[in-house]
């Protein structure tokens, strides 16, 4: 197989991507085509402002950054496209009824309190093998179906999907990112039982798809604005859940290493070549997502890079005028704090005020937090790789796997203060990068699906090792952990 290009589509929750690679089994050549801000917007809804995203924007920045790349380079392969899990459109007829929620909205509570009062949360463990997170999809469906606004749909399609769908007019749902919804069997297909249970709509699930189906051309529409040569494109299904993407391109030997997709999460776990759906894991809050090539993703979702941003954003705010490249770098002059917060607690997970909110729990338990922001940005970095740490050593206690090294990929690895302290805190090497996991990972699929690779998810994973800029960081004080 010859040299070949294809283009990743890659919308993260903080920004998003379109990036341009040349591939073949010794070449693995990235260009930034595009790269754009991805801000939420608070919309009023009669009784309160409800966070929404700007998918019409994001479309927008896509299709700049599509266009582009059909000028550079008319003759590529194909497009994929990924973003983060668990979000959704609702369409009728084909037009999309609104923008889709934000899973950081408010409004996920009562879709709680639904759906366990009809499946029990051990249940739904046994069956989706999800770790329990307010947003998960089938929780906002159950706010949509008290709402009214389910009922008028016929169509979910999850983000990446619906911007597949916007591409081709192709309606289907690819595997790794509908695990999300938590209404997926061990087996991959829709659970009908389930959904049932549930009182939710069966019909406007669509077809299931796995990662590497060519799913559709661009759309007559499009062509004039991407101006492609031939019949165009075919827009292929990867890894379109964000994370799944990432883990295709970590460079990695499954069976001695954990991982951390770092980005405005912090995803940390190991693959498994099937699932493990087991109390003590439910009670940690280890999820089973599904992966490319049926491997499983056995992880836990912490805070991330969120706090980091969100603490900045508030900072900025208040007029200070502060970077975080400038608060990292005196961060890490400052010693190292002996208090600790839990990134995990879920008054962390709506934006607004994160210092204040930290500060709290600081003094709820009579302890002070630091007063500066370079403090605040230390106990953060902190406070992250503890649980990073921690969880990267639930992950192997939890599924037997003898991890040797972590692999820390996605804009985590840029970090330099943060994949210290998570050497520090594991005892173990951190081997940061690359930083555009995501995308490479994504690349990747499709690349394979055209013909321009061959082989398994190792043989993927040589590539990145060949290609990518990877910095090691060994444990230098190791501090105790558990
Ligand atoms: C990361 C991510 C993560 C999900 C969250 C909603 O972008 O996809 O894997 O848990 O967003």
């Amino acid at each position: 197989s010859g040299v070949g290009s294809v283009a990743a589509v890659d919308l993260g929750a903080t920004s998003g991507r379109v990036i341009h690679a040349r591939v073949a089994p010794d070449t693995l050549e990235l260009t930034e085509a595009a790269r754009f801000q991805n801000t939420p917007v608070r919309v009023w809804e009669g009784d309160r402002a409800a966070l929404h995203w700007n998918l019409t924007g994001l479309y927008t920045n896509v299709l700049d950054g599509l266009a582009s790349v059909a000028r550079a380079d008319p003759a590529l392969a194909s497009i994929g496209v990924d973003a983060w899990a668990v979000d959704y459109g609702l369409l009728r007829d084909g037009r999309l009824l609104g923008e889709p929620y934000h899973y950081r909205d408010e409004r996920t509570a009562d879709g709680v309190a639904t759906v366990h009062a009809s499946v029990e949360p051990g249940e739904l463990y046994r069956e989706g093998g999800l770790q329990f997170l307010p947003f998960n999809s089938l929780y906002q469906l159950a706010v949509d179906a008290a709402g009214g606004s389910l009922q008028c749909a016929d169509r979910f399609l999850l983000v990446p999907d619906l911007l597949t769908f916007w591409l081709t007019g192709a309606v289907q749902a690819e595997r790794t990112n509908a695990s999300t919804t938590g209404l997926l069997t061990a087996d991959g297909a829709w659970n009908d039982a389930l959904i049932a249970r549930l009182a939710l709509p069966r019909s406007v699930f669509p077809p299931l798809v796995d990662a590497g189906t060519p799913v559709g051309r661009l759309l007559p529409s499009l062509r004039g604005d991407l101006p492609f040569g031939g019949n165009g494109p075919v827009v292929t299904a990867v890894g379109s859940h964000d994370t799944a993407s990432a883990v295709v391109a970590v460079p990695m030997d499954a069976s001695r290493a954990a991982y951390i997709s770092c980005g405005t999460w912090g995803l940390v776990g190991v693959e498994l070549p099937r699932r493990v759906v087991s109390e003590e894991g439910r009670a940690a809050n280890f999820t089973n997502e599904g992966g490319v090539d049926g491997r499983i993703r056995y992880l836990h979702n912490v805070m991330g890079l969120w706090l980091l941003s969100e603490s900045v954003r508030e900072w900025q705010r208040r007029g200070l005028r502060v970077t975080l490249e400038s608060l990292l770098a005196e961060a890490a002059e400052l010693p190292r704090p002996s208090d600790l917060f839990d990134p995990d607690d879920p008054r962390f997970l709506a934006p607004g005020d994160l210092p204040s909110r930290i500060a709290e729990w600081f003094a709820e338990r009579g302890l002070a937090a630091p007063a500066s922001p370079a403090g605040m940005v230390r106990v953060i970095v902190e406070s992250l790789a503890a649980a990073f740490a921690d969880s990267v050593h639930r992950a192997a206690a939890l599924t037997g796997v003898a991890v040797e090294v972590v692999h820390l990929v996605g804009g985590g690895a840029r970090n330099a203060l943060l994949c210290q302290a998570t050497a520090d805190r594991s005892g173990l090497p951190v081997l940061a990068g690359p930083v555009e996991a995501t995308a490479i990972g994504n690349v990747l699929v499709q690349a394979r699906a055209a013909g321009l690779l061959g082989g398994d998810l190792e043989t993927l994973r040589a590539l990145v090792a060949r290609t990518a800029q990877i910095t090691r960081y060994d444990p230098v004080r190791i501090l105790a952990h558990g």
